[in-house]
């Protein structure tokens, strides 16, 4: 007879879900088992569960369907809780399923019982507890369309073990998904968006992950060629214009005064679409809250004093885009001149310095060099958080949206090893990249052992300076000093190689990308040890706290 834990099998796989990623407990038992007798649907066990939660974060975050995790109750559910938060501030849909306690027990003090939907409700959407086999269906769903509805984020549910094990009554089967709509955008709203235009001296368009979830690229393209605008795009929006197009200025986003911030210090309009608060401060942008701000995105945004919007259009990004273009033109409103080409030569210069720079330790450009060569415009580079990630999001010229991905929302450590598991599932056919620091590398490096044993594919490019280097770099210049930043790294080559995996360790410049080439292309599991001369950090903000460009 069928229980519960078959009924949530099912209602995953019409879901559409063909991986889950997680780790047993003797609480969901039945649900492992459920899933594990399913052929459409393949359990990847993993070594600790916040792993599985950064592999379904990041395979939410690349396909737009939900990623899900599964976890015991208490010390296993509480393990999930960083990728979920994760998955909700960068906007990534996820469902996580834990085990709980059961419900003749779970009103009171009593072994391994945790307030899990407590815990769980300040990170995602929604957070529920399944308390009978008859709302199995209708909470799977909602879980399912709420993860994936804008803006994506996180849900979870807690399933008890005796609900767990539950009869499930023969007439109970999954719910059919709803059709997603599109949202038009309001005409007077675009209006007086172009009336505004029509006044603005300097416009620029800051570009966000919005962008990216709605595919809103070629749109995005269009309106900016359109008006001849420059197009700085946030972290997460890498790659939502191609860096090599004329009028992509690169990312902003970077804790100091950059070269594209002087775009928006030119600007008098802002022309935001898909950008969430949560991808950097509008304050950096906007220090002096002077700016118009025209506000394109599915939603309306938290209140912001540095984010006061003028004109406000909430529909679907590429719609609204294709709308504005199309109002330019029947406007005639002329294309704007051409302010930023200091900003593209300044970049452009600093790129092509660090390529040819032969010096070891490597410095963080050629690193970010070599790593651009070795990958194709449709790859995809996970970026950890640390210095390494100020150096990639700057520098690593991005094609395509999602082929850079980073966490910018909660900024977390040690996701990129384990996403680069679920990356794989998102998109088999392409190459997938994990860089990160050598504290990140450490924080989730176990998850190698799932990778060999389940002979997925995984490439750690860890760039290696002995440290917590973004910190170090922020005690630096903000106390003049740093302490409890420096570590002792393991002989990362032998640790790899102990889980059966390959071990790599550059010894001079030139070596980095025939290394980066081979590993990619063996399909095996990889660690390659990087070591990088970090006095470029100070020397990197010592530089932009002296430039000023002319516009
Ligand atoms: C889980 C987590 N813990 C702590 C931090 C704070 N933090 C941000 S970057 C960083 C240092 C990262 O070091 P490493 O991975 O070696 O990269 P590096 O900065 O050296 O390039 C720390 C501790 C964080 N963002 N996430
Ligand atoms: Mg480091």
């Amino acid at each position: 007879m069928a229980t519960v834990a078959d009924l949530i099998a099912d209602c995953l796989h019409a879901e559409g879900v063909s991986v889950v990623f997680g780790l047993p407990g003797e609480e969901n038992t039945r649900i492992i088992q459920a899933i594990s007798d399913r052929p459409d649907i393949r359990f990847i066990l993993v070594h600790h569960e916040q792993a599985a939660s950064f592999m379904a974060d990041v395979y939410g975050r690349l396909t737009g369907r939900a990623g899900v995790c599964l976890a015991t109750l208490g010390p296993g559910a509480i393990n999930l809780l960083l990728g979920v938060a994760d998955a909700t501030t960068d906007s990534a849909p996820v469902v996580a399923i834990s085990a709980q306690v059961g419900l003749d027990r779970i009103y009171k003090e009593s072994h391994q019982v945790v307030a899990l939907t407590d815990m769980f409700a300040p990170v995602t959407k929604w957070s529920d507890t399944v308390a009978s086999a008859q709302a199995v269906p209708e909470m799977m769903r909602k879980a399912f369309d709420l993860a994936q509805a804008e803006r994506p984020g996180a849900t979870y549910l807690a399933v008890p073990e005796d609900v767990e094990a539950q009869v499930a009554p023969a007439d109970l089967g999954p719910l059919h998904g709803r059709p997603g709509h599109r949202a038009a955008a309001d005409l007077s709203q675009v209006w007086e968006a172009i009336d505004l235009l029509s006044h603005a001296k300097s416009p620029v368009i800051l570009a966000g992950h919005g962008v990216v979830r709605d595919h809103a690229g070629p749109q995005l393209r269009r309106f900016a060629e359109t008006l001849n605008l420059p197009v700085a795009t946030t972290f997460q929006a890498k790659g939502a214009l191609p860096d090599s197009h004329p009028n992509a200025l690169g990312v902003v986003g970077f804790m100091r005064h950059d070269y594209e911030n002087f775009a928006f210090d030119n600007a008098d309009v802002i022309i935001s679409v898909g950008y969430e608060l949560q991808e950097f401060a509008p304050s950096r942008i906007n220090p002096g809250h002077d700016k118009d701000i025209i506000h394109v995105n599915r939603f309306a945004q938290d209140v912001d004093d540095a984010y006061q919007i003028t004109v406000g259009i909430e529909s679907d990004v590429s719609s609204a885009l294709d709308t504005l273009s199309q109002a330019a033109e029947l406007a005639n409103l002329s294309p704007f001149p051409w302010r930023a080409a200091p900003i593209r030569r300044l970049q452009r210069e600093e790129l092509e310095r660090g390529a040819c720079d032969d010096s070891f330790p490597l410095t963080p450009q050629r690193v970010v060099a070599d790593t651009r060569a070795a990958l194709g415009p449709g790859d995809i580079v996970l970026v950890d958080t640390g210095a390494v990630k100020m150096w990639m999001a700057r520098l690593y010229q991005t094609e395509e949206p999602n082929t850079c991905v980073i966490s910018n929302g909660l900024s977390t450590m040690a996701w990129t090893l384990p996403g680069a598991i679920g990356a794989h599932f998102a998109a088999p056919d392409r190459q997938v990249l994990a860089v990160m620091g050598d504290g990140s590398f450490l924080m989730n490096s176990q998850e190698l052992a799932t990778a060999v044993r389940e002979h997925l594919p995984l490439v750690a490019l860890v760039w290696q300076d002995d440290s917590y280097g973004l910190i170090k770099w922020k005690m630096d210049l903000e106390l003049g000093r740093h302490s409890q930043v420096d570590f002792v790294n393991p002989d990362l080559v032998a640790y790899a190689e102990s889980f059966g995996a390959h071990g790599h360790r550059i010894t001079r410049a030139g070596q980095l990308g025939p290394v980066l080439r081979e590993a990619l292309a063996d399909g095996g599991v990889h660690v390659i040890a990087c070591p990088v001369d970090y006095r470029e950090n100070m020397a990197l903000t010592d530089r932009l706290g002296e430039l000023t460009i002319n516009m």
